[in-house]
């Protein structure tokens, strides 16, 4: 990608982090190269936050709850996030081209997430002053008031994948509850994260209700999870990361939510309306080239149909191209090489066992040599017990097992460590209703996958996906907990 694609970064821009209101360096003043994924080129720096950095920021943001922004009522934090979700959305396109560039994805992509962003501020903004507490009955002389109040400073540990929709669901939803925040974006995809925090102060929030600090996840990361100034946090991730911060939690007795990807299935019934679902099977797991925490992974196809349906979805596969984010391609390049040579990886060691690849997709040929490029691949038929049907790949990489029956079907789908999301695809109400009601996921979409966005719906997952729900009315409550007063009076 050349220089001119964002007019809003100069070539090599150094970003620095925001803690109580003020751009600051790192303590120690170092930096971080940020890649392009794109094209391998190095085009800007952030800070490498540290752990006094992170100090630092907990201390700004326990001034801002203590403070100015904790003195706010929530209808005047909500008119501050809806304020905000304006500014987001004028600066919608600029937001895009930052997150295609820092992030890879394509441009139509990022802009749907500077959108969603925009949404999840206008959501959880217009939802701060609904959320109330109870009322209790309890002896006649007595008043027992159940209040709804904020943990305090909460940190969101956020990864790579969609950075401003996970930055919106967790930070727009603690804000709205009234906690103040400090966010460690991933190293890889900071800079959006960036760009919004300044936004948020160009929209009035008070200094520290909003604070970042870049950095590696094992300094600045690691260093915010065991912070014993942060009352709950928030982190997606993988699972082996998710661990080592419900660890740090633990040790400070706080409350973690947790959102560890997944392994989903789509399960194809023999009477399912084929022309509705191939199209949304393959974007399933090809929308942002598959680093998506709840894409399709696997395909459970009933018997009887699997080989047209195979067959199908081949053809398709072979029609997608991985490219330049700004030429409209079907995925863009993976986050970075490790990313790249992981699905790689998980690709040969299929080739190893002997499963083949039935459909595979191009890398554009103008797609800059030195990115991380993978062409999507969909493979047929693979064992249930096979590491392509049990592990997280994060890639575009798609693989099928046929079912026999209902019973078959559900033992497939709920057959893995994770529990995220579920797709069921039939013509028979009473079956998918039985069938979704049966998976242990956070979500079933029955004839569709991932529709509506899924801001107002509540997410989050079962077993090795996490616990925890964010997104929707439920999030909100997330960021939250009780506190009752008992009057006696009389
Ligand atoms: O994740 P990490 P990675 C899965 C996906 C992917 C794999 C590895 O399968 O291939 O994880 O990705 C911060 N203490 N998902 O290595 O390490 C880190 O800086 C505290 C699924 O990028 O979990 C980043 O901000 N924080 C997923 C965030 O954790 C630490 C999204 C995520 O990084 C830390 C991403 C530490 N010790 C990856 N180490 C999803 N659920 O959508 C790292 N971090």
């Amino acid at each position: 990608m050349n220089d001119q694609i964002n007019p809003h970064i100069a070539p090599n821009m150094v970003f620095k982090n925001l803690i109580g209101g003020k751009e600051v360096p790192a303590s120690d003043g170092m930096l971080l190269d940020v890649v392009s994924p794109v094209d391998g080129t190095l085009f800007a720096k952030i800070a490498a936050g540290t752990a006094q950095d992170v100090d630092a920021a907990v201390k700004a943001a326990r001034s801002a709850f203590e403070g100015p922004w904790g003195k706010l009522t929530a209808t005047e934090r909500g008119r501050l996030l809806m304020k905000l979700a304006t500014i987001v959305e004028a600066h919608a396109d600029e937001l895009a081209t930052l997150e295609s560039r820092d992030n890879g994805k394509p441009l139509r992509q990022s802009r749907a997430d500077a959108v969603a962003l925009a949404r999840y501020f206008e959501f959880y903004g217009s939802a701060a002053d609904k959320l109330h507490g109870d009322v209790i009955p309890y002896l006649n002389t007595h008043f027992i008031g159940v209040e709804r109040v904020p943990h305090g400073v909460t940190g969101h540990i956020v990864p790579w994948n969609y950075p401003m929709q996970i930055f919106g669901r967790s930070v727009g939803a603690a804000l709205a509850a009234g906690n103040a925040t400090v966010v460690k974006p991933a190293e890889d995809a900071s800079l959006t994260i960036l760009r919004v925090s300044q936004l948020a102060s160009e929209a009035g929030f008070p200094d520290g209700a909003l604070n970042i600090v870049t950095g590696l996840g094992r300094t600045a990361g690691a260093a915010l999870a065991a912070h014993p100034g942060i009352d709950f946090l928030s982190f997606t991730g993988s699972p082996e990361t998710g661990t080592a911060v419900q660890i740090a939690a633990a040790k400070n007795h706080v409350g973690v939510t947790l959102e560890l990807g997944g392994k989903s299935a789509q399960v194809v019934f023999d009477d399912a309306d084929l022309e509705r679902a191939l199209p949304t099977l393959v974007n399933a797991i090809i929308q942002n080239g598959g680093q998506t925490c709840s894409a399709g992974s696997r395909l459970l196809i009933q018997r009887g149909i699997f080989d047209d349906v195979v067959s199908a979805i081949a053809e398709r596969f072979r029609a997608l191209r991985a490219g330049h984010p700004e030429r409209e391609p079907d995925l863009g390049p993976m986050i970075n090489q490790a990313q790249q040579r992981r699905v790689l990886g998980y690709l040969e060691r299929a080739r190893n066992e002997g499963l083949r690849i039935v459909g595979e997709g191009v890398v554009a040929i103008d797609a800059p040599a030195e990115g991380f490029y993978v062409p999507p691949a969909f493979l047929a038929p693979v064992p249930h017990e096979s590491i392509l049907s049990q592990e997280e790949v994060f890639g575009p990489v798609l693989v099928a097992t046929p079912f026999e029956d209902e019973a078959d079907a559900i033992r497939l789908a709920n057959g893995t460590p994770y529990g995220l999301a579920a797709g069921v695809w039939t013509r028979d109400a009473m079956r998918s209703t039985r069938v979704g009601r049966a998976m242990r996921v956070g979500q079933v979409f029955v004839n569709c996958y991932g529709a509506g966005g899924g801001i107002e719906l509540p997410f989050g997952g079962f077993g090795r996906s996490g616990h925890g729900r964010e997104k929707g009315f439920e999030g909100l409550v997330e960021f939250t907990t009780t506190k009752t007063l008992v009057i006696a009076h009389g």
